[in-house]
């Protein structure tokens, strides 16, 4: 297999430049709140953006890789709404046939290390106006467990608190927390890269869930087939870490167990504040580049409602496949912060089948509030249509599913420590099927041959000249002012 563009964000942005979708800021802009301004005026557009001119800094910083599924689906060569059907099947390539990484010894990240560690070098913006600093959020975190050598990838938030100093963000139940405590336990310190500006590829094996990457497994092989090859891994320089060289940076980090230091305000997933509270300090003891870096930042918003939501997507899609017969897709709803909310689409084949799928998938992604089942004839992209037969078919005293006291998502307002309710609908049709649950249709036709005039639509009184359709409306601000 050939390696694919996905490995490297330079031949990424490159690519996405090619079709249009970058878009480029040239204007001077500073890191302080403007940057993330300008950025969320143009979230889930078409196009992402590289900022070129940021103040202070010779270094560009980009976003919005995650923020449209078409531009995920351009970048991937694939139709946006089979994504979670093509990251089920590369995580299900892995699982069953795992492609391990490749050690390398230099990459373009060893282009440049920083003689003495300085976080104020690199150009890390603040984003919402009562964030507590400058946050690197689109870092992968590569760690290995402190008793099996096992490694793990994923995602946190880290606040800059200094030139060297970083205070991390880790939810209940990551693995990330697993290696923590295990090394609490050895009486070692915990160390790992964090590697910014990589491609979907590591992006999203760091944001598999743990339900289809437990922390026994080598989670940095799904990497490898996003990229069509074995994904590459180098040494660090400094401490015993493994990291990407193919990243725009890498940092070499250690935590001390216990040292805690005060992390947040920070805008987060949910479109509320997460709040500040001691977190684990982290020292940054190297920075590596390339000679020419691009700094990758992400707006909480719907970058993550494409990345967790999507590989939460994939993991639901492909456990209902092997559990529930008939499931066609599931779409966690933008609406639902990208991950609070699943709307699963099923062919019914049995009675009593949709409050199963509505259990199988919960138990695939805790971090859910809400799941919707729908039949196959609603489209569970179309918030409108999903009402509908909500509107129509769901039975509120036997198909609403009420769950208490159930683990969740701890930034969710509703799971103050991780503790809330969880709810289901099964909006589905009572089975088996009767005419009066039938959907009315009409018969699907092309305009391509149909003559009709389709004339651009005015404003009233902004009729143009030589049109006498209709009179004047006779307002002072009307016929006067032309
Ligand atoms: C942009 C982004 C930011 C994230 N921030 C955090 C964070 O601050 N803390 C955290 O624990 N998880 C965060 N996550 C989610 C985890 O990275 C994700 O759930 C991952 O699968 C956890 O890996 P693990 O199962 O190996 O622990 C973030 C994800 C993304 C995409
Ligand atoms: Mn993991």
């Amino acid at each position: 297999m050939g390696e694919n563009h996905l490995s490297d964000l330079g031949r990424i942005i490159e690519d996405l430049d090619a079709m249009g979708r970058i878009a480029r800021v040239t204007s001077e802009v500073d890191l302080q709140h403007d940057l993330a301004g300008i950025a969320a005026r143009l979230e889930s557009g078409p196009r992402a953006v590289l900022f070129e001119n940021v103040k202070g800094h010779a270094q560009p910083v980009f976003t919005g890789l995650y923020w449209s599924r078409e531009l995920l689906g351009a970048l991937m060569r694939r139709d946006p709404s089979t994504l979670p059907q093509f990251v089920s099947e590369c995580i299900k390539r892995w699982q069953q046939n795992p492609v391990p990484p490749e050690m390398v010894r230099s990459g373009p990240v060893f282009e440049y290390s920083e003689p003495e560690v300085d976080l104020y070098k690199l150009p890390i913006p603040v984003h919402a106006l009562n964030d507590g600093g400058p946050y690197f959020d689109a870092g992968v975190v590569i760690a290995r467990d402190p008793q099996t050598g096992v490694r793990n990838a994923s995602i946190q938030r880290f606040m800059v608190i200094n030139r060297n100093t970083l205070h991390v963000n880790i939810d209940a139940g990551r693995h990330l927390e697993l290696y923590l405590n295990k090394a609490r336990e050895l009486q070692q310190t915990l160390t790992f890269s964090i590697n910014c500006g990589v491609g979907p590829g590591l992006h999203f094996a760091a944001a598999t869930p743990a339900e289809a990457a437990p922390p026994d497994t080598d989670e940095l092989g799904i990497a490898s087939e996003f990229h069509e090859a074995p994904l590459r891994l180098a040494e660090g320089r400094r401490l015993p870490v493994h990291l990407a060289p193919d990243a725009m940076y890498a940092l070499e980090c250690e935590i001390i167990p216990d040292e805690m230091g005060e992390e947040g305000p920070f805008a987060e997933v949910t479109g509320y504040y997460a709040r500040r509270a001691p977190r684990p300090v982290v020292h940054v003891r190297a920075i590596h580049r390339r000679a020419r870096p691009v700094f990758q930042t992400i707006l909480s918003g719907v970058e993550v409602w494409n990345s967790v939501g999507l590989l939460g997507e994939a993991n639901v899609l492909a456990t209902l496949q092997r559990q529930i017969p008939g499931v066609q897709d599931v779409y966690f709803t933008h609406g639902g912060c990208g991950f609070y909310h699943a709307v699963v689409q099923l062919a019914q084949k049995r009675a009593g089948w949709s409050k199963q799928a509505i259990m199988a998938t919960f138990a695939a992604f805790p971090p859910l509030k809400l799941v919707t089942v729908v039949d196959d004839d609603v489209d569970i992209r179309n918030a409108s249509d999903v009402e509908w037969a909500m509107a129509t078919r769901l039975n509120p005293s036997e198909g609403v599913l009420v769950i208490d006291k159930v683990f969740g998502h701890g930034l969710n307002p509703g799971f103050p420590d991780y503790l809330g309710s969880k709810v289901g609908f099964d909006c589905c049709r009572p089975y088996p099927y009767s005419d009066q649950y039938e959907r009315a249709a009409y018969k699907p036709m092309s305009l391509d041959a149909i003559a009709v005039s389709l004339p651009e639509v005015r404003a009233p009184g902004s009729q143009a000249a030589g049109d006498d359709g209709y009179a004047q409306p006779a307002t002072a601000s009307g016929g006067a002012a032309m």
